[in-house]
Formats: structure tokens, C-alpha cells, sequence
């Protein structure tokens, strides 16, 4: 990258008008040429706040958190350098953002993943059930492919050319682990950074419910045992 890069930001949201704004302006300014919310067919002002915020907003009815990110993907243009995914619920702490386009940004990976296991944690924002989530697909990761991951942290950035590569498809809950799983795959450069994580604001849609937990970990682990044994 010869010119300053071109940075894209896609935040999948849904019935997150509370949260959806403060996401926003606390994104570092000028550090991306846009940022893009996929609205997953939310039922409050998600949508108002964030176009008035400046944001592009994108419209994904299929439900699910691959979907929209997906969607998100499939506006952006040929010329973007790097794209980084965050969530809606203000849970990361969007001036992180430095942090997790560094490596990137120094030549030293194609993909930086945001670990919440090595940054510092608000008490209960990650949740028993997504803590001991995260180990044990870490766990199988390693044992597949040798790698240690510590975390499945939404918030991550890759480059362009390195997302296009992964042609990625899941459209819901294996979406994160089938871009790290992808990325080993393809030899890409790697980097985990420490970030920070604090409860939600606004109602819990995946880890803090018993249907979205079961959901959203039976498609984890079977995502991980679908390419690892299909290699
Ligand atoms: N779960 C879920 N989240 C979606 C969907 N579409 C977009 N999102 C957004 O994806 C982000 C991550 O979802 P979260 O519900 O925060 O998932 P989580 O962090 O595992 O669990 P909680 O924060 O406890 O709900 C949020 O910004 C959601 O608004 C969808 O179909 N399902
Ligand atoms: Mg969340």
C-alpha cells in the first residue's frame, strides 16, 4: 500500500438503537473511508441513528450474523485496502481500533484478530458459557491445525485481497471461527492484539440467552469438525 490505506468498517446490527450510536462516535475519526451497518432487520431506530451518524446503511433481511456481514462485504469497493468488523452492541471499545490495524497497517499480518482474553474484561461481559466456549474451540483449533488462538473476538481486521481469498459463506454463528479456521488454511500472517470488552448495552441476542447459546456453540464446534476433517 503506497497511498494511505482505504479502511472499511462493517458493524452487523440488530435492535441496537441504544448502543448503535455511541459505537459510532467513538470509532476513531478519519481512520476509515467508511463505515458500513448492516441492519438485520431490526425493529427500533438502529438504522436512523446510524445513518444520521454518517453511516452507510445496508438493509440484510436473511437473519443471522454472517449474513449481514456478508451483505456487508458485497457493497464494498474493488479499491478498499484493509476491512474491519465490529459489533453493534458497544461491548468493544471501538478506539481499540489503533490497536487492531497496527500489525496490518506495519506490514506484519494479513489478519489481526481482537482477543478479549488478553485484554482486560469488565466482570460478566463475557459470559461462563461464552468463556468456556472460547477455550474449547481454541482447544480443537490447536489440536486440528496447530495454532493457538485464544479467542473468537468479533472485533478483527483483514485485508481486502486476504478476505476475498477466504471466500467466506457461513451465514450465522460459524462466521468468526470460519475465518480463523480459513485463514490457517491458507498460510495467512496471523496476529492476535489485546483489546477491551465490556457488558452490552441494549437486550442480548446470542451468549446471553439459552437458545443462542446452544445454537451458537452446537455451529461452532460443528464448523470447526467440518474442516478439519475435510482436509
Ligand atoms: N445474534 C445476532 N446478532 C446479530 C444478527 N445480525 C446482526 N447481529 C449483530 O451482531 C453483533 C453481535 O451479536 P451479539 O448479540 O452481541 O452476540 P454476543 O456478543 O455473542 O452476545 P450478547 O452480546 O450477549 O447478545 C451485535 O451487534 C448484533 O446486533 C443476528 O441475526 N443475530
Ligand atoms: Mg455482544
Amino acid at each position: 500500500m503506497y497511498h494511505s490505506p482505504n479502511i472499511s468498517i462493517i458493524i452487523p446490527a440488530i435492535n441496537e438503537e441504544e448502543s448503535i450510536g455511541l459505537v459510532l462516535n467513538d470509532i476513531p475519526k478519519d481512520i476509515a473511508r467508511e463505515i458500513i451497518v448492516v441492519d438485520n432487520g431490526s425493529h427500533d431506530n438502529t438504522a436512523n441513528v446510524a445513518e444520521n451518524l454518517g453511516a452507510k446503511v445496508m438493509l440484510e433481511p436473511l437473519r443471522g450474523y454472517g449474513s449481514a456481514c456478508l451483505r456487508g462485504i458485497s457493497v464494498l469497493k474493488k479499491d478498499t485496502d484493509i476491512v474491519v468488523f465490529l459489533d453493534g452492541d458497544y461491548s468493544d471499545y471501538p478506539q481499540d481500533m489503533h490497536t487492531i490495524l497496527k500489525p496490518i497497517l506495519t506490514g506484519n499480518a494479513e489478519m489481526v484478530i481482537g482477543s478479549r482474553m488478553l485484554g482486560v474484561r469488565e466482570k460478566g461481559a463475557l459470559l461462563p458459557q461464552a468463556l468456556f466456549g472460547n477455550k474449547l474451540a481454541a482447544f480443537l483449533i490447536r489440536l486440528f491445525w496447530g495454532f493457538r488462538y485464544t479467542d473468537l473476538g468479533p472485533f478483527r481486521a483483514i485485508t481486502y485481497k486476504a478476505l476475498l481469498s477466504l471466500n467466506m459463506a457461513d451465514k450465522n454463528f460459524g462466521w468468526t471461527v470460519e475465518m480463523q479456521i480459513k485463514a490457517l488454511k491458507k498460510g495467512l500472517r496471523i496476529v492476535e492484539v489485546p483489546v477491551r470488552y465490556r457488558r452490552r448495552i441494549g437486550k442480548s441476542k446470542t451468549t446471553g440467552t439459552f437458545s443462542g447459546t446452544v445454537r451458537a456453540g452446537t455451529k461452532i464446534i460443528y464448523t470447526i469438525f467440518k474442516y478439519g476433517f475435510s482436509r
